[in-house]
């Protein structure tokens, strides 16, 4: 079953059938001013804090209620119904509509009884409010009047969780008022005296506004309970029944902002109206709603400066290969779903409320690498971020606070840094995520002075880029356990396997490795022979230990805990076989060919199925060793045994750099959310954006998905495709291309913006091949290999690859 279709010239999703699986999400705005909204116009805002500037109520795990909801009433036959199917939920074989998701804003057409109407929602672009704008279409042949009601319901205390449970306290600091054209909405009113010349304090006193522009106000109500009536609900509220609001306002209990007008339409006459919504006092609300004088002109040109805005993002790297579920996701959707998860981290979203109170340090540095192809000057910011909250001593700080005062923080050493943060310990991976976002960024930018640029560390003292990522590698090296790997720490990427502080990780080990590689070539280029002679000789002494310890005749194990237990030893019982261990042994360059090839064909076989690789298997449940936390879960979800689909990024990787096409592409598009738009009903999620996993063989749900959207998987699936399957992997001087696509693909295009350079590439497969390249020309000039220096390009440069 499909709920929509994928618009691709226009970057949207279409949702055609407005009763989907789930609420269908997209997020507006940013985390300065941050709204999500659903295929219902479900869903809340906030500022600054998902968890403590909540404004707009919505309550999670419901039935995506309450909303913002715009209904539309007949005055004639006193028929009612909603711009968004939902609330009022008219019968589908009457209303028809059409939901469009697209870059930061979302449509909703619908026709209900010769009434067009298209509600446009959005945050204009670098503002801190939001915009409902209403256009109403009569397509009857008669005259109509229509009394539309705008309702936005507001928490009663910014922060959501008081809002939701202590209502002994927070229904009664909550009050509303009438101003001409918009409901003000008061928390902690009583404080708002000041003595002469003295300004209200606005951390104390805050002020929301709901207002309407391009009509007059003709009703209005402030309180929730009058709004909808007693026994009523958001889908038939006794004001839009009536067609007249009864002008009461909140003076305790919940306050919202309700506000009516009266629209006639002649046959074909459209009219715009717009509702706003934002956490600002009255100056300011009132400059803002004057801006929407010309309702229409103001909402259609804050829209185009948003496409503009988001179009251009995305347009630094667009890629036509045969298969559309693979453009759409690279060009567009896994693309967007990569800019929000670098922008709003795990803030907010139907899952997460936004109580993390900063940023977790491996989730920020992955999904910096996402966006590095498409918008390096973004990424660079956020590098010099994560690594200004990188301790002396080379770890990471496993939660980065929001306020995070570099050179001056607490650390995990800190008894005053666990008790706010929670977090007792570092984490054994955190800071060696470093090393391939950092090189990613110096590829693909050519900003090879950054690694000379100084940066504090987290807690004191500075050091060049280059001495926070040897650092790094000191971190690990002086915490090594009983066997010459890194010590296992509080976790690894695994949250839910806890090896034990000496325990050793198969996984942290392969990054260590691999982290090594990367500096060495830094080491290079910096010419710092000493250190270079240095990581010879400690990675090849890893890797002969890495070899002997955890290779286990067709896989490699997950590591050790610190009593000496084997986790994921082919003779286990239950975890025998991980995924991680097998994609990073190819990915960090341990593998040898042989073992890499026999290892991924372990995890096909073993692991694969038809929504993925699951994570391991069988799951814990009889012979979970003490720190095998996943033990919790439902066999066959999250880190027990069901498909994490960060996991599948990584294993895309590990084939394609193997040059298997085929197999790359088949996990590519067993998980790919574009592949599923058929499968709704199994999916659940939305067809555009990825999940944090799908449930596993082990789950009488197989291949339903969970988490929408703040996933590291937005990232590892962008590299996986970009850099493995398609191919494009820079380094410090060029730009190699070694494509590894399924064999009959036999041509594919892509246009990548590069270091100020346009390059319009051409990839031709005659012979069906998955990888290799018979010749490479670079406007008409034949290379040496599948490289291209980059002194070799111009300003329009023409590259053509033959693989076979
Ligand atoms: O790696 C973690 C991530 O940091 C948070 N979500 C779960 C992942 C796997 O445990």
């Amino acid at each position: 079953m499909k709920y929509g279709y994928f618009d691709d010239t226009k970057r949207e999703y279409v949702i055609t059938r407005p009763d989907t699986p789930a609420p269908w999400a997209n997020y507006l705005g940013s985390p300065e001013y941050g709204a999500l909204i659903s295929n219902n116009a479900g869903g809340y805002s906030f500022a600054k804090s998902g968890a403590n500037g909540r404004i707009l109520r919505y309550i999670f795990n419901q039935f995506d209620q309450p909303g913002r909801y715009m209904y539309i009433r007949d005055n004639k036959t006193q028929d009612y119904w909603s711009a968004s199917w939902q609330p009022v939920g008219k019968d589908l074989e009457a209303y028809k509509s059409e939901c469009h998701h697209g870059t930061a804003y979302t449509k909703m057409l619908a026709d209900y009884s010769g009434i067009h109407s298209e509600a446009l929602y959005y945050v204009p672009l670098d503002q801190t409010y939001e915009v409902w704008n209403l256009r109403l279409t009569n397509q009857s042949a008669e005259d109509r009047e229509l009394t539309v009601t705008g309702y936005a319901e507001f928490t009663n205390n910014n922060n959501y969780e008081q809002d939701q449970i202590n209502l002994q306290y927070s229904q009664f600091i909550t009050r509303t008022e009438f101003h001409e054209n918009r409901i003000r909405h008061v928390i902690h009113g009583n404080l708002d005296w000041a003595k002469e010349g003295e300004e209200v304090d606005d951390e104390l006193v805050i002020d929301r506004f709901f207002a309407l522009t391009g009509a007059t106000v003709d009703s209005y109500c402030g309180d929730r309970e009058e709004f909808l009536g007693r026994y009523h609900g958001y889908n038939n509220p006794q004001g839009v029944e009536k067609g007249q609001l009864s002008g009461e306002m909140c003076y305790n209990q919940n306050g919202c902002g309700a506000l009516s007008t009266v629209i006639r339409l002649k046959p074909n006459e459209t009219k715009d109206i717009a509702f706003l919504v934002g956490m600002k006092g009255n100056k300011e609300a009132k400059e803002i709603i004057v801006k929407y004088e010309n309702t229409t002109q103001q909402c259609e040109k804050e829209l185009n400066e948003l496409i503009t805005y988001w179009h251009g993002r995305l347009s630094h790297f667009q890629v036509q290969t045969p298969s559309a579920e693979f453009n759409t996701m690279i060009n567009t959707w896994n693309a967007y779903n990569c800019f929000i998860t670098f922008i709003w981290s795990r803030a907010a979203s139907f899952f997460y409320c936004g109580l993390r109170n900063g940023y977790g340090y491996r989730d920020t540095v992955q999904d910096i690498q996402g966006i590095i192809h498409l918008a390096p000057e973004m990424a660079l910011e956020k590098i010099r971020f994560m690594l200004s909250a990188q301790v002396d001593n080379g770890g990471g700080l496993p939660l980065v606070k929001f306020n995070h005062n570099a050179g001056h923080e607490d650390t995990p050493e800190d008894a005053s840094y666990v008790k706010e943060t929670g977090h007792p310990e570092y984490r054994a991976d955190d800071a060696l995520w470093l090393f391939p976002t950092v090189y990613k960024y110096l590829a693909e930018s050519g900003n090879m002075e950054f690694l000379d640029e100084v940066i504090p560390f987290a807690n004191k003292d500075e050091g060049t880029v280059y001495e926070h990522l040897k650092r790094a590698i000191d971190f690990s090296m002086n915490r090594l356990g009983v066997h010459g790997m890194p010590a296992g720490l509080y976790a690894d990427w695994n949250d839910c396997l806890r090896l034990g502080k000496n325990g050793e990780s198969a996984f942290v080990a392969l990054q260590f490795y691999y982290a090594m590689d990367i500096i060495k070539r830094c080491a290079e280029y910096k010419k710092d022979t000493q250190y270079g002679i240095y990581l010879d000789e400690k990675k090849n002494m890893l890797g002969k230990i890495i070899n002997e310890c955890c290779w286990n005749e067709d896989r490699f194990i997950r590591g050790y805990t610190q009593t000496g237990e084997i986790i994921g030893c082919k003779t286990d019982p239950e975890a025998n076989m991980w995924l991680n261990p097998q994609s990073w042994a190819v990915i960090s360059g341990l593998a040898s060919e042989e073992q890499a090839d026999t290892a991924l064909d372990t995890v096909y076989q073993r692991l694969n199925t038809e929504y993925g690789a699951i994570l391991m298997d069988p799951p814990y449940y009889k012979h979970a060793f003490e720190g095998a936390l996943a033990v919790i879960y439902n066999a066959g979800s999250k880190e027990n045994a069901g498909i994490f689909s960060q996991s599948q990024g990584w294993i895309i990787l590990a084939e394609a750099l193997r040059g298997h096409g085929d197999r790359a592409f088949t996990y590519f598009m067993e998980n790919a959310p574009a592949a599923q738009n058929e499968k709704a009903d199994i999916r659940k999620l939305e067809p555009y954006c990825y999940g944090q996993f799908t449930e596993g063989k082990d789950s009488p749900h197989f291949g339903r998905s969970h988490v929408h959207w703040l996933t590291g998987t937005a990232s590892t699936i962008m590299v996986g495709c970009v850099e493995g399957i398609l191919g494009m992997r820079p380094d410090f001087s060029g730009l190699c291309i070694s494509p590894s696509i399924p064999k009959e693909w036999d041509t594919f295009t892509a246009k990548k913006e590069f270091r100020g350079k346009h390059l319009h590439i051409q990839v031709y497969n005659h012979n069906q091949k998955e990888s290799g390249c018979v010749e490479l020309l670079v406007n008409g000039e034949a290379m040496k290999g599948n490289y291209i220096p980059f002194e070799k390009m111009t300003e329009n440069t023409d590259i053509v690859l033959t693989i076979s």
